[in-house]
């Protein structure tokens, strides 16, 4: 169970914290072994620390992945309505805590409070979900063709998860993989984001001290660049979930498929949402800048793409660009902000880059476009919320994730053509459509190729309880969220039991 050492640990968060985190592993925490950290800072202040964590390597992966081992003997006999019993109780102090990660995430991340208060919550919907899947993880009884003879299939965990998770989701995203994963009895080692890591410690400390016991869950901090390979190689590892970019995920993909292991790829979207002459235009509005430029546009459902019909395509347009200029741009623990910095500089960079692209291609930049650094905005990776306008789907700021406040508005001439236009992209994630005519939303539930379909709601904001995940170059087909992550992290066995008290033999003894 959880030992002195985790519960007295030092904890961030306030003046008289340390700054210092180290590597949670078998229940302790520990330095890297070769000593080195890196420094952790506010996206919107880089004055403000956020803190110092350990600048892993493979030893200290291959230390993490040797105590998960050795508890998950252990873990995988507790009884999983035992197990889900912890989660839920993390879930009840994670409740109590709400408020201070918030902050904390905000510090580290830059994202909104009014998100980073989501981000924590939808680690605790994940916490209740995954404890009632605790007494349930349900599989088939089912007659046996022979007499006397019982069949059944069960879940079995996996063994040691490995789990590689991204910035702009610090909390929730950790927990739809390490909640699941520990219920059905496996043990885990996660790598969090480098810009991010402080929230996963937070989740972590709190499932310990919820109970989960020594060295079923395992942090070790650094850079992908070195902790991927070891930690994807390792034979001890049998599962690996990754969310982040479809280039990383083509090298897990493939360096896991030599060692056969699971593995779940939530990777890159372009997401698009189709607003219809017969709209609700107020909604779409909405709908529009809150899946545009909420998390800076920051999500892999992010509405990048709005694919407006031709009779409503002016309003729309010059409406949404008086909106986004209205947005308040700045540090996310204000509460009148409504759109925080890019995560760091690389990422402001690349946003401020696919700017130059849009204009050299010949869209039409409504709005925004340019860095902030002015002022208050001076410490900080900010940027204006960008908006082009007779963006032409083939262009490339219509067809590649850019990962930050920019959006194309394309013109469309009907349904139809608004779906092909959706589908001509590699990506399938999340897409949405605005209309008030069932029979069109019908036919786009249909036909939009994505993992998942709004309608009259902008592309974000998927429930923990749904499964989340996307067709095309955004996954490999799993999906997390719901009952999909616990077949995942389950493996099937099926039992039969004889007991005729002979030797029956199937497809054989049929007795004609
Ligand atoms: C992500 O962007 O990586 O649907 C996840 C949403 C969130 C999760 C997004 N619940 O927007």
């Amino acid at each position: 169970m959880a030992t002195d050492t985790v519960t007295s640990a030092p904890i961030l968060g306030s003046a008289t914290r340390s700054k210092i985190l180290k590597n949670f592993i078998d229940g302790e925490w520990v330095e890297s072994v070769s000593g080195e950290t890196f420094e952790n800072q506010n996206p919107a202040d880089t004055r403000d620390l956020v803190g110092i964590f350990q600048k892993s390597g493979k030893q200290d992966i291959d230390a993490a992945i040797e105590a998960a081992k050795r508890a998950f003997a252990k873990w995988r006999l507790v009884p999983a309505p035992r197990r889900a019993e912890i989660v839920y109780r993390a879930a009840e102090m994670l409740i109590e805590r709400k408020e201070e990660y918030a902050r904390d995430m905000t510090r580290e991340m830059g994202k909104i409070l009014k998100e980073t208060r989501g981000d924590v919550q939808e680690a605790i919907d994940t916490a209740y979900y995954m404890a009632g899947e605790g007494r349930r993880m349900f599989g088939p009884t089912t007659p046996s063709e022979l007499p006397n003879k019982f069949a059944m299939a069960i879940r079995q965990p996996l063994g040691v998860c490995a789990m590689i998770t991204p910035w702009n989701f610090p909390m929730a995203i950790p927990s739809w993989k390490l909640l699941p994963a520990i219920v059905c009895g496996n043990t885990c080692v996660i790598k969090p984001a480098q810009d991010t890591p402080l929230s996963t410690f937070n989740l972590v400390r709190t499932l310990t001290d919820a109970g989960v016991p020594r060295g079923v869950l395992n942090i070790v901090s650094g850079f992908g660049s070195r902790l991927g390979a070891p930690l994807m190689e390792h034979p001890d590892v049998r599962a690996i979930s990754l969310t982040g970019s479809t280039d990383v995920g083509r090298i897990v993909g493939t360096t896991a498929a030599k060692s056969f292991k699971h593995c779940s790829l939530e990777l890159g979207g372009k997401n698009p949402m189709i607003v219809l002459d017969d709209a609700n235009l107020e909604l779409a509005l909405d709908g529009g800048l809150w899946g545009g430029f909420g998390t800076t546009g920051q999500r892999c459902t992010a509405t990048s793409r709005i694919i407006v019909q031709k009779g409503v395509y002016g309003e729309f347009a010059h409406r949404y660009v008086e909106r986004a200029k209205t947005l308040k741009i700045g540090n996310g623990l204000d509460e009148s902000v409504d759109m925080g910095p890019a995560i760091n500089e690389a990422q402001l960079k690349t946003d401020l880059n696919y700017v130059e692209i849009g204009r050299s291609e010949g869209a039409k930049l409504l709005c925004g476009g340019h860095r902030l650094e002015q002022g208050e905005f001076k410490y900080g990776w900010f940027m204006e919320p960008t908006v082009f306008g007779d963006v032409d789907p083939k262009m490339r700021i219509a067809q590649e994730e850019i990962f930050g406040p920019v959006v194309s508005i394309i013109p469309c001439d009907n349904l139809e053509h608004a779906i092909q236009i959706a589908n001509d992209i590699e990506y399938g994630l999340s897409s949405a459509l605005y209309t008030k005519d069932v029979n069109r939303a019908f036919k786009a539930m249909r036909d939009l190729h994505a993992g998942i379909t709004y309608i009259n709601a902008p592309t974000i904001g998927a429930e923990v309880h749904l499964p989340f995940g996307g067709v095309k170059a955004t996954g490999n087909g799993h999906r997390e969220g719901g009952i999909g992550a616990i077949d995942f992290y389950t493996e099937w066995k099926s039992v039969y039991v004889d007991y005729s008290d002979k030797l029956q033999k199937a497809q054989i003894d049929r007795g004609d």
